[in-house]
């Protein structure tokens, strides 16, 4: 156990790795210890773009040294450059894949050819479909509804014009996207051309293989991920604030468990819908079951928990050990973030893992074919195979007794409505505390855990830091989860926490100092939070003018690297932690470390510890509220009670 504290900050994670070790089971945390990151693939100086490679170009030794250069002449840089732009492409391929499938069935909902799906939110149909150009004026629900879904569809194989979904930013923005020629044409064509760019003899500058990657990456964000999320929203209805819990001991040994797990809520949906069902329910008991118990992992998790408040059995470096209990019945998993290693754990047990997307074929899983046009049934159907699955267990189940309460479901139109009211909703009392100070800055903290640092421990660390400092933290994805965890994401969390003046404001509003939005395609919702504060306005009129910055603490994912991407160039100062993939080049790495800044007024950095992270991010913080010229209103709020009797 000693060994393993360093694993994890996490009891429950540290309670099934004694159990994997006693299972005699291996995971990702065992093979960590035994296969170390090669050191130069690790900081971008390894091309394998031909086959007369792979090239080597590490740093030398030497100081003063010269860096050696690829076969065909490639220099440092460039090499960074490329590798680093097709991360980019396949993070932003992967959201907007994502997306593509969200568009198919919103059409086919629209046109009410799948009756599992219908329009719930017209509100945000319309808002969205004015967003997209749609003249809205006496047309009927159902004929906006598939005018947009055609629109959004179109999006994807556009070769001239703009992506629409940019133009919800303010104005500025655009006017620097345009200044730096790098407003995306259409989805795909952009991460096709970071493709053929980065192949062996094309782009040979740095310089124009970041301004592809970054059309691919605002592609990504302002229109890929935030479709989906919108769609999304208009199809499940837009989050609001639900309580439920989340950890490993969310599952039940007496019910069926049933883990949903990857990306996509399309089907898992369906599944707590089918969980619920009654002739379910019976066929649960007639197993000898008490029932059923869906529950969550990383962001198809976090979908459902935000709509639902369906737990949250844990986050990515989790999935493995959920399996672990001897209790989960089946795993369903879709795209995104799925360990290869989950068909020999599962072997170790009983649990049945199903793959219900043909994208993320797994060769030894149950392959589910979802039919959308009766969309109930083939839930049905996969809750069975979990419930026939219930009386094989074999090993000794072991739950740990760990849980924690949350509140999650801050959409951006959710913080709207708790900060103004019903009748007044407005960001005007947020910008309002930002400005008097008493919250002194946002911090976007999102995405994944790495088991190249301990699980969790870098998350919380940043987050605990940021809101002693009145930061308000948005969170999504594994860092949600993992503040969920810690018992961040509870409004009682403001007091233990938080400074003074962010305490003051969630005790006030009855909100969490850390607000949970949503999955990783939900980032696109800190986007327009951001764009939010800017147009109501006091904040300068650009998102690099707010008092704000990111972080992803623990990434790991490629989808990590395009939402850096996005980030950046909307104008946010972007920290990442445990590695970086350009380190190989100091000439790109400077580049994306400061002259970025230039073009875009956001920039990368890189910091290991996350107090300094936190630090980091705090100067930026207090150096745009001088910009803005409120820093002397925080001093003013700084003077608390104490201190005033002490004058007096
Ligand atoms: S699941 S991309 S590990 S956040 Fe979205 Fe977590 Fe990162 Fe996957």
């Amino acid at each position: 156990m000693s060994e393993d504290k360093v694993k994890s900050v996490d009891k429950a994670t540290l309670l099934m790795l004694e159990k994997a070790r006693k299972d005699g089971v291996s995971t990702i945390f065992d093979r960590a210890d035994d296969m170390k990151p090669c050191p130069i693939g690790a900081v971008g100086s390894c091309c394998k773009h031909c086959s007369m490679g792979p090239c080597r170009v590490p740093m030398p030794k030497k100081e003063g040294a010269e860096q050696k250069v690829g076969l065909c002449g490639a220099t440092p840089a460039t090499i960074a450059a490329r590798n680093f732009v097709r991360m980019i492409a396949a993070g932003s391929a992967a959201h907007s894949d994502h997306s593509r499938d969200v568009v198919e069935v919103f059409l086919s909902a629209a046109k009410g050819e799948i009756p599992g799906y219908q329009i719930k939110d017209e509100h945000k149909l319309i808002g969205m479909a004015m967003d997209y150009g749609i003249d809205v004026e006496g047309k009927e629900i159902k004929d906006i509804a598939i005018e947009l879904g055609e629109k959004c569809q179109l999006e994807f194989g556009k070769q001239e014009g703009k992506l629409l979904g940019l133009n919800k930013a303010p104005d500025k923005r655009k006017e620097i996207w345009e200044k730096e020629g790098v407003w995306p044409r259409g989805i795909d064509r952009e991460v096709v051309e970071v493709m053929h760019r980065t192949h062996m003899g094309v782009d040979q500058d740095y310089k124009t293989l970041i301004i592809q990657g970054t059309k691919a990456a605002l592609a990504d964000g302002w229109s890929g991920s935030m479709m989906s999320t919108d769609l999304q929203d208009i199809m499940f209805d837009v989050p609001s604030p639900v309580y439920s819990e989340i950890n490993l001991g969310v599952i039940k040994k007496e019910m069926v468990n049933i883990i949903v797990n990857g990306h996509e809520p399309l089907i898992s949906e369906m599944i707590v819908v089918a969980s619920q069902d009654p002739e379910i329910v019976e066929y649960a008991k007639s197993k000898g079951a008490e029932g059923v118990q869906v529950s969550g992992m990383c962001c198809t998790g976090n979908e459902i928990l935000l709509r639902h408040g369906v737990p949250l059995a844990g986050n990515f470096l989790q999935q493995e050990l959920s399996i672990v209990t001897g209790a989960v019945d089946a795993m369903v998993v879709d795209v995104q973030c799925i360990m290869q290693s989950l068909q020999s754990v599962s072997k170790c047990y009983h649990t049945k893992l199903i793959t219900v997307s043909p994208k993320g074929n797994i060769p030894e899983a149950e392959k589910f074919e979802f039919d959308e046009h009766d969309a109930l049934n083939s839930a049905k159907n996969i809750v069975k195979a979990a419930i026939d699955n219930f009386p094989n267990r074999k090993s000794e189940v072991l739950i740990p007794e760990v849980k924690s309460g949350l509140v999650a479901g801050f959409s951006h139109e959710t913080i709207d409505y708790l900060l103004g009211g019903m009748f007044r909703a407005s960001y005007k009392p947020l910008n309002d505390n930002i400005i008097n100070g008493r919250i002194r800055g946002i911090a976007g903290v999102v995405g994944c855990n790495n088991v190249r640092t301990t699980h969790d421990d870098q998350h919380l660390k940043l987050i605990k830091e940021l809101i002693k400092n009145d930061v308000i933290v948005l969170t999504t994805g594994c860092s949600a989860a993992a503040c969920g965890k810690a018992g961040l994401l509870t409004p009682e969390a403001a007091k233990e926490f938080a400074g003074p003046g962010l305490a003051e404001v969630c005790e006030t509003v009855g909100i969490p100092p850390v607000l949970h939005m949503g999955a990783c395609v939900d980032n696109s919702r800190i986007l327009i939070a951001a764009t939010a504060v800017v147009k109501e306005g006091g904040l300068g009129d650009d998102i690099s003018d707010l008092p704000a910055a990111g972080a992803a603490p623990e990434w790991m994912s490629e989808k990590a690297i395009a939402i850096g991407q996005y980030f950046v160039a909307s104008g946010v100062y972007t920290v990442f932690g445990t590695a970086f993939p350009t380190l190989g080049s100091k000439e790109f790495t400077d580049y994306l470390f400061n002259g970025i800044e230039e073009q875009f007024g956001g920039k990368w950095d890189f910091v290991e510890d996350p107090v300094e992270m936190a630090k980091k991010m705090i100067e930026h913080i207090d150096k745009k509220r001088k910009e803005l010229g409120i820093d002397k209103a925080r001093e003013r709020v700084l003077f608390d009670m104490e201190k005033r009797r002490e004058l007096a």
